[in-house]
């Protein structure tokens, strides 16, 4: 029996700026027990505080609570670095402090890494994926590849900072299916089109599909630059990665067949989350 706990809903995250005894008043979580409730809080604080030393600890009681991988990353661990996000913004927090949060975010996805990688069952294609040249930023792309290789897919994960070179090299090593791109940083987001620029230029673009994703990344963007399809978060990709190697799989890359088909997805996820809101 695993615990259901919805972390689709937008919650208002406003009580992270003060403490956890704020947060506890909030209906965040409300549909879980009380304890479990409480423990979310405490993991969102302890990822804001940077205190690595206990994360593991925080996690390992919400397993032994019955809570899945997936509900703590898109629930507490979501909520607590989207506040680091906001006070880095504001000039509350300097880059140590952020180090040391995503500290805890890296050493609890390392402990949550085996358990969503043993949900995989059949192989159904093969994924590179990397943040571009000039981005130090991981922790969203190592959830992006973790949910890929959950759902089937072999993932190459080329690191952080990958030149456009290396996904060449790599592409015509592994023969991927899906070439992921992530950038964090707008002024590194310009690589995704470099990259994508190079693919042409070595006559592969048409070879695989290209995925885009980061937070200043849109869907505007990825038209802008042509690449396959968006995806706002690692669920999204996973759902428009499947389709690409299944009822799309003849759609070439840069196919604008394909690129409508991806759009679909959005679309229909959105009834569908509409659907359940009413
Ligand atoms: Co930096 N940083 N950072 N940082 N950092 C941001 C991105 C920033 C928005 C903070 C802020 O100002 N609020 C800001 C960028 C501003 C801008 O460009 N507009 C910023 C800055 C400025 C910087 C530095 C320049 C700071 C400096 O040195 N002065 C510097 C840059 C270093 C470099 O890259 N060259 C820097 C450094 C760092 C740390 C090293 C300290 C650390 C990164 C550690 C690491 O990743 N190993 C860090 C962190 C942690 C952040 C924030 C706080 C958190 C990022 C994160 O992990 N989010 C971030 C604030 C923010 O994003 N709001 C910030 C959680 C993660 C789960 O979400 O990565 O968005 P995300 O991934 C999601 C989706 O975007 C999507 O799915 C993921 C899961 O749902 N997704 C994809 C991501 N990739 C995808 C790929 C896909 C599909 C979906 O397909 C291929």
């Amino acid at each position: 029996m695993t615990l259901k706990i919805d972390t689709e809903i937008e919650y208002d995250l406003e009580d992270l700026q003060y403490d956890i005894d704020d947060s506890l008043e909030t209906d965040r979580w409300s549909d879980a027990p009380s304890e479990v409730k409480k423990l979310f809080h405490t993991l969102e604080w302890n990822i804001i505080d940077g205190e690595h030393p206990d994360t593991v600890g925080f996690i390992d009681e919400a397993l032994d609570s019955e809570v899945t991988a997936r509900t703590l990353i898109s629930g507490p661990m979501a909520a607590g670095i989207a506040e680091v996000g906001r006070r880095f913004k504001m000039d509350e927090y300097f880059l140590p402090e952020v180090m040391m949060s995503a500290k805890c975010m890296h050493e609890a996805l390392s402990r949550l890494k085996p358990l969503i990688l043993a949900e995989k069952s059949e192989e159904v294609g093969t994924v590179v994926i990397g943040t571009v040249q000039g981005d130090l930023h991981d922790i969203g792309k190592k959830i992006v590849a973790m949910m890929m290789e959950a759902a089937g897919f072999t993932v190459h994960d080329l690191g952080v900072t990958v030149p456009p070179e290396k996904f060449v090299e790599a592409i015509r090593e592994h023969k991927p299916h899906i070439v992921g791109f992530s950038a964090l940083l707008t002024t590194t987001m310009n690589m995704q089109w470099e990259t994508l620029k190079l693919f042409a230029a070595e006559g592969i673009r048409e070879d695989f599909k290209v995925f885009v994703g980061g937070a200043p990344i849109s869907q505007g963007w990825c038209d802008k630059i042509g690449a396959d399809a968006y995806a706002m978060d690692a669920l999204v990709a996973v759902d428009k990665a499947k389709a690409c190697v299944t009822r799309l799989k003849n759609l070439n890359g840069g196919n604008p067949e394909l690129h409508e088909a991806m759009l679909e997805i959005d679309r229909e996820r959105e009834s569908a989350k509409a659907e359940a809101g009413k």
